[in-house]
This record gives C-alpha cells, sequence and structure tokens, in this order.
C-alpha cells in the first residue's frame, strides 16, 4: 500500500473524523489518500485556524484533532496553535509536508527545520523517514497525544516518504488505566482536611479535561466545602451553586482573594501551572492538597504540601469516603464574602448606559445563552470580565484560554464547538483586535454552512494593554487603531453584519440570529473607561 494510504488507514483507525489545514505540494499523496476517505478535509484560509480548530476539537472531545500544512511557511504558521495546545493541555496532531529526504531537488528552497522547530512546542516531534514505521509513529502519537498532560504532538511526512509502498500494519488502539493516588497520601490529605479550620477548594484546568464532575459535586455536597475555580475549571461544577464563590479570574486583589486569604487550608483539584496563578502561596500561608494525573511543578510561588498524583474522580471518591466533617469548620465568613460578591456582579448587571459596560455585557450574553450553549473567548480585557462574572452551568460551556492566552482563537475554537455540537448555540465573543487577527476564517465558516455569532467588541484599540498601560502609571500611547466597516465586512463574507447602537438592542438581537441559520456578525460597541476602578472594585 502506498504510506499516505496507510496513513490515512491508521488516522481512521484511530477514529479521527476531520483534517482542519491547508495542504502544499509536498501533501499531495496525502490529500490524494483523503478523498476517498471516512475522514473529512476543513480546508481553512490560514494554517493558525486550523491548528486552533484541531486542537480545540482536542479539547473537547479528549480525542486528539489532527492538521496538516506544508513543510516551511505552512509548517511555521502552526506555530501558534502548536504552543496553544502544548500550554493548554489539548491533544492535537499536526502533520506537515517536508521536500524529499533520499534526494534533493531544489537545494534548501522552503526548507526549514521543522522537526527541531517544533522540539520545544510538543510532547514529540518525529521525521518519518520509512514507510514501514509510519504506522508505529501514528499509534504513538495518538497515545502520547492523550496521555496526561495531553498536549501537541509533530510528525513530518516528507514527500518521498508519503508515495513510497509499504507494507506496515495498522496497530490496533489500546486501553489503559489511570493510576491512582498513593493511600498514605489519602490518609495524610484527610488529616489536614478535617484539622484545617477554613478549607477551600480550587477547581481547575484537569478536572475539565475529563468527566470529574459527579465525583467532585459528592465531595462539595458531602463537605459543605466553597469552592472557586481557575479559569480554565470554569463549569466543571454548576456555578449557580450556594457553595460556589467565583473564578480567580487575577492572581491577586481579585474579588474572590479576599475568601482565598482567610482560608487555611486548599485542595487543589486538577490545576498546573501553565494558567496565570489564581493565587500565591507563601511560606507562612495557606497549605495546599494537589489533586492532579501528574506531580506539580514547583516554583516559588506554587508548593504543594501534600499531592495525590493519579486519577482526579478516584482520589476525590476516596476524599469524600474517609472525610468526617468536623464541628470547627467555619465557612460564614467566605459565604458572606459570597454575597456581597454576587451583589456587586448583579449591580451592574442592568447598567443601561452606551457604549455597553463589560459586566453589562456578560449578563446579557449569560441572559442570551441557553444552559449548553458555548461561547468562546479571543484574549482582550472582556475575558477577565467573563471569567469573573460568567456564571457556567456546564462543563466547556465557556472555552477561554488561560494558558497561551493567545489572540485570533476565538473564532475557530467556537467554530471547531459549532462542528462537534451542531445541536447546541455557539457564539464567538472577540475584541476588535483579535478578531482581526484570524477573521478571514469567517469565509471557512460560512463555505461550511454553520451557524455562528460572533460578537466583536469595539473599543478601536488593544484595551487590554491600554488598561495595563493605565495601570502601571504610563502614559496613554501607541495602541489605537480604526476599523473597517464590520457590517461590510461581514456582507463581503456572505454573513449578516449588524452594529447596535443602544444597549437594550443587545439582547433581542442575539435571540434573533440564534434563530435565523448562518453566520451573524455584531459589531457591539464596548465601554472600558471605568474598567480601572470597576475591575478594582470587588464588592459594593
Ligand atoms: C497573538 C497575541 N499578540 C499579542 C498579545 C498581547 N495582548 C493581549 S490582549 C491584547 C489586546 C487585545 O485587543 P482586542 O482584541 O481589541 O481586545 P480588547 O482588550 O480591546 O477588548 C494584546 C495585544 C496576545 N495575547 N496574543
Ligand atoms: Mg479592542
Amino acid at each position: 500500500m502506498k504510506t499516505s494510504d496507510l496513513v490515512v488507514k491508521a488516522l481512521e483507525n484511530e477514529g479521527v473524523k476531520y483534517i482542519f489545514g491547508i495542504p502544499g505540494e509536498e501533501n499531495l499523496d496525502l490529500l490524494n489518500s483523503l478523498k476517498d476517505s471516512s475522514i473529512k478535509l476543513i480546508l481553512t484560509r490560514h494554517e493558525q485556524g486550523a491548528g486552533f480548530m484541531a486542537a480545540t476539537y482536542g479539547r473537547l472531545t479528549g480525542s486528539p484533532g489532527v492538521c496538516m500544512s506544508t513543510l516551511g511557511p505552512g509548517a511555521t504558521n502552526l506555530v501558534t496553535p502548536a504552543a496553544y495546545a502544548q500550554l493548554g493541555g489539548m491533544p492535537m496532531i499536526m502533520i506537515t509536508g517536508q521536500k524529499p529526504i533520499t534526494m534533493s531537488k531544489q537545494g534548501l528552497f522552503q526548507i526549514v527545520d521543522v522537526v527541531e522547530m517544533m522540539h520545544p512546542l510538543t510532547k514529540s516531534s518525529k521525521q518519518v523517514v520509512h514507510g514501514h514505521t509510519v504506522t508505529s509513529i501514528i499509534r504513538e502519537a495518538f497515545r502520547l497525544a492523550v496521555e496526561e498532560r495531553p498536549g501537541a504532538i509533530h510528525i513530518e511526512l516528507p514527500e518521498d516518504i508519503a508515495g513510497e509502498e509499504s507494507d506496515a500494519e495498522v496497530y490496533e488502539k489500546t486501553r489503559y488505566n489511570r493510576p491512582v493516588a498513593d493511600s498514605h497520601n489519602i490518609v495524610d490529605a484527610v488529616h489536614r482536611i478535617e484539622k484545617a479550620k477554613h478549607p477551600l477548594i480550587l477547581i481547575g484546568a484537569g478536572a475539565n479535561r475529563r468527566e470529574t464532575r459527579t465525583a467532585i459535586k459528592y465531595l462539595v455536597d458531602k463537605t459543605g466545602i466553597p469552592f472557586f475555580t481557575t479559569q480554565l475549571g470554569k463549569g466543571v461544577l454548576d456555578e449557580r451553586s450556594p457553595l460556589c464563590l467565583g473564578t480567580a479570574a487575577l492572581s491577586s486583589n481579585d474579588c474572590v482573594h479576599s475568601a482565598i486569604d482567610s482560608s487555611d487550608l486548599i485542595i487543589n483539584i486538577g490545576h498546573d501551572i501553565v494558567e496565570k496563578p489564581p493565587f500565591f502561596m507563601s511560606k507562612d500561608g495557606f497549605d495546599v492538597i494537589a489533586v492532579n494525573y501528574f506531580a506539580a511543578t514547583v516554583d516559588e510561588v506554587y508548593f504543594p504540601q501534600v499531592e495525590l498524583i493519579g486519577d482526579i474522580s478516584s482520589s476525590i471518591s476516596e476524599l469524600s469516603q474517609h472525610i468526617d466533617k468536623p464541628k470547627h469548620w467555619d465557612f460564614s465568613f467566605v459565604l458572606d464574602i459570597k454575597r456581597r460578591m454576587d451583589k456587586s456582579i448583579e449591580f451592574f448587571s442592568h447598567d443601561n448606559s452606551f457604549p455597553v459596560l463589560p459586566p453589562r455585557l456578560v449578563s446579557i450574553v449569560r441572559s442570551a445563552m441557553p444552559y449548553n450553549g458555548m461561547i468562546s473567548l479571543d484574549n482582550g480585557l472582556y475575558k477577565i470580565w467573563f471569567a469573573r462574572n460568567y456564571r457556567a452551568y456546564k462543563s466547556n460551556t465557556i472555552l477561554l484560554d488561560n494558558a497561551l492566552a493567545t489572540m485570533g482563537a476565538g473564532l475557530p475554537a467556537a467554530m471547531a464547538s459549532k462542528i462537534i455540537y451542531p445541536e447546541r448555540k455557539v457564539m464567538a465573543i472577540c475584541g476588535d483586535g483579535g478578531f482581526m487577527m484570524n477573521s478571514q476564517e469567517l469565509e471557512t465558516a460560512v463555505r461550511l454552512k454553520l451557524d455562528l455569532i460572533v460578537l466583536i467588541l469595539t473599543d478601536n484599540a488593544y484595551g487590554m494593554i491600554k488598561w495595563k498601560q493605565k495601570d502601571m502609571g504610563f502614559e496613554d500611547f501607541g495602541l489605537d487603531f480604526k476599523n473597517p466597516d464590520f457590517i461590510k465586512y461581514a456582507e463581503s463574507y456572505g454573513a449578516a453584519g449588524y452594529r447596535v447602537s443602544n444597549t437594550d438592542e443587545l439582547e433581542p438581537l442575539i435571540n434573533k440570529c440564534f434563530e435565523i441559520p448562518g453566520i451573524h456578525v455584531i459589531d457591539v460597541p464596548i465601554d472600558y473607561s471605568r474598567d480601572h476602578e470597576l475591575l478594582n472594585q470587588c464588592m459594593i
């Protein structure tokens, strides 16, 4: 069999449904092999779009998303998605082409060392040097991509190898069980939790990768310990819970930090240090019990005293089983803080000034989205507001990137979400800066006949950096730009375009757009002028 046919057969065997990408002439054998396969090629307008979509596929399904590009310039365009998947713990496999390796035809034209380039951004980066090894390389790629901690894998398939004959066989997928935590450490953890006076639970990214809700919900219900989340841990438990303290959207001085600072022990479920720290540990501060699939990386602000390493659900079930709720636990202070935080979120959720204030925007979006509706955020100042104020009801219903925190991924991630969950309502929320970084994927979305809303928050600036600039005492300089007419821009792609001219219009418009098939781009002028004051003010 031709090696490229074998590659496709091995991918089908792994259950791959889509390949996102842009082929070059070095991928033409592989492209041809895809022609008659069950795998659907999703052609994008930039390799970044393909990579972000593949990574999001991995994030949402737990199975690696696959993307492809040509050599040199195509592969260098995959650098940001590689970092996005790798830092974000999203299983993704990138297959890139290369000039023939057995006989050079064109000197170094378009040739850069892609395997070496991808090394620091992936769990593994390998060139296929012979058709005989291609099936084992693919099996290992899929195994390694999902193994905790999940991440990016790169395979380079040179043109001549793709075209050569091979008699290799496809390897069967194997099941594997995640190890469970050591029982001595469970006993130690239970002892410390029972001894603490004000324990709290933190839910982080790792808890959002596979089903852990049942076990964590049982622990919270049985013990009554209040919980808060990191940005990537949002939605594991329903945030309408009376015990939910919200999200640590900043590393310090965020509303929830008054609660964290009053705690003497944190049960830290699934957090690792790729996320902007939800808190800083100090030698004389609270203890941390880390519950995760893998060992914690220690640094000056994170050094857990006990670690439960192994399957998260299993560790949490063990804790629930053994903890006897002691009488001296006292949550009155943190629950009082919760009541005040809830009130302050409520305070701006009816403000009808225009351009819309960020907390008002969050409340409008929350009220327009159904229980399982998904919002996908790009990176900008509004992300902090959504992290802090948006109450997620279900896991992975708010997709944000608190690991690489790249601009440009919001729209492709929303598109991948809609492809995976066609029955759900999906909305991309982007700044005017981030949207323009991959806005060309509107064409892909229209061509794929997706139903999506794209909110563009216009402040004619890189608002997040402006906010930091002011916060750090610098003068306002160098961060303003002009925008195209987003209505005409959307229409030129075959999408519908709208601009809101008062705050009241937005929710009915969103509701209307969800009823009409196709892509709806809504330009929403946003007012960040009060963010300096509002973001630093948590409670009223
Ligand atoms: C690819 C990339 N470039 C630069 C940054 C740094 N950065 C973070 S937020 C931001 C501004 C975002 O502007 P916009 O998308 O308009 O959102 P806003 O904050 O204005 O709402 C920048 C430049 C980044 N995170 N990613
Ligand atoms: Mg902006």
